[in-house]
């Protein structure tokens, strides 16, 4: 019988490195991930899986490490000698690598060679398989709908423009060295434990907290963006599918959904008995509430609960996104299971709870969610 696998994770600490931990632990996988040490504890994530070192049989261990510290990622893998690593760290807001740019660079684009160099220095081309967390921001100025493998790329930020490199150095390696490296080009995937400023999580977070009288608008970007969400427990498992296969390849994970931030917004508010109708256009566009079953707090019908603010305009947007996935449904033999309404309920039930916790403490005198709505 083969012994127990061993995977190490970078950006454990992540949405998607939570997933995939709790998915390769219960695969009887011995886990490894990398953190960045931080003045706050960062773990909350993955808490649920902490094992207290002081106990025997530990199958999760967590190590202190940046993607931008060539010696410790070496020193990492040397140490851990993994059978599979999923490289998911990275500076992964979009509007944000403007702001940091040579960071998002040097994390997303070097950081992914490093680990690469470390697998070839530590002559572990033979053993060790690597997952690539690339992007449908590749596609970024799209000439084709839907995308798949063979849709040219055409970057639109910083942080696309770094995921391009790590991407083709990805393809390199594997062509050069014969590395069984892989790129799994995802589309946007969300769930519950998405980070706080992107979209979904800004607007599910918005509708909560609206609906229970502690918010009284929420401020957007661009409403027209059409994205392709699918949820981010179906996508960990085509990472891992990825580095099962006999040959290392490419594929697309996506649901062939797309669905604009508008209509989004509207199906989360419609969750917590809320109807919205968008008037205006552009940055005069607002949201407004036509009806009302929201057994929580009393919204008068015409209150405005959604307004634009060209603040969140990125300055060079990617407009439309819609994968094809068929190459992964047939090879992989993988496909989403959880649908983009689906997506929105579970999301909006899970902040619903947060928030009426969060009420509840507050009430008492503690101030303990940080209500930023910044990006
Ligand atoms: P998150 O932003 O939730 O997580 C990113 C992780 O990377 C965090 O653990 C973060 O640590 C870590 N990290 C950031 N910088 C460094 C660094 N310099 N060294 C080590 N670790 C670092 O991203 P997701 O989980 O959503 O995404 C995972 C990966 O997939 C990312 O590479 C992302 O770009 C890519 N991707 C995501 C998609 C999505 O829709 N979610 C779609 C396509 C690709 P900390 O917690 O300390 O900040
Ligand atoms: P994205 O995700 O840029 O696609 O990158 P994000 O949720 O940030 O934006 C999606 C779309 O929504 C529009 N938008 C807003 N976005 C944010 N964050 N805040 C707003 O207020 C707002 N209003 C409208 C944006 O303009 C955009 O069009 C995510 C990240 O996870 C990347 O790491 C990953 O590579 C891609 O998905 C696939």
């Amino acid at each position: 019988m083969q012994g127990r696998k061993t995977a190490l994770i970078t950006g454990v600490t992540g949405q998607d490195g939570a997933y995939l931990s709790a998915f390769l632990l219960q695969k009887g996988y011995m886990v490894h991930g990398i953190k960045r040490r931080s003045s706050l504890i960062n773990t909350e994530r993955i808490d649920h899986l902490y094992q207290d070192l002081h106990e025997g049989n530990i199958h999760f261990k967590l190590h202190y490490g940046d993607l931008t510290d060539a010696g410790n990622i070496i020193r990492i893998i040397q140490e851990v000698q993994p059978d599979e690593i999923y490289n998911l760290a990275a500076m992964s807001h979009v509007k944000v690598s403007y702001d940091i740019p040579e960071y998002t660079a040097n994390t997303d684009a070097l950081g992914t060679l490093r680990i690469l160099e470390a697998i070839r220095i530590l002559n572990l081309t033979d053993k060790t398989r690597l997952y690539q967390a690339s992007t449908s921001e590749l596609y970024g100025m799209v000439h084709e709908i839907p995308q798949s493998e063979r849709t040219p790329f055409y970057p639109r930020s910083p942080y696309a423009a770094a995921k391009l490199y790590g991407y083709w150095i990805v393809v390199n390696y594997r062509e050069a060295y014969r590395m069984f490296a892989c790129n799994g080009i995802l589309f946007n995937h969300e769930s519950p434990i998405r980070g706080e400023t992107f979209v979904t999580r800004k607007i599910t977070r918005a509708v909560a907290r609206i609906a229970l009288g502690m918010q009284d608008k929420l401020y957007l970007g661009n409403l027209n963006a059409k994205r392709d969400w699918g949820h981010a427990k179906d996508y960990v498992e085509a990472m891992w599918l990825m580095l099962q296969q006999d040959k290392p390849q490419d594929f697309v994970i996506a649901t062939g959904e797309s669905t604009t931030v508008r209509d989004f917004t509207k199906m989360a508010f419609a969750e917590v008995g809320i109807t919205l109708e968008f008037v205006g256009e552009g940055a005069e566009e607002i949201g407004v509430v036509v009806d009302s079953v929201n057994l929580n707090y009393y919204i008068p019908l015409g209150t405005v609960v959604v307004a634009v603010d060209p603040r969140y305009f990125r300055l060079a947007e990617v407009d439309i996104l819609i994968g094809d996935s068929s190459k992964a449904r047939k090879v992989l033999n993988w496909e989403p299971r959880i649908t983009v309404k689906e997506l929105v309920k579970e999301m909006v039930e899970a902040d619903l709870k947060l928030f009426k916790r969060d009420r509840i403490l507050r009430s008492n005198g503690h101030e303990v969610l940080s209500t930023d709505d910044r990006w």
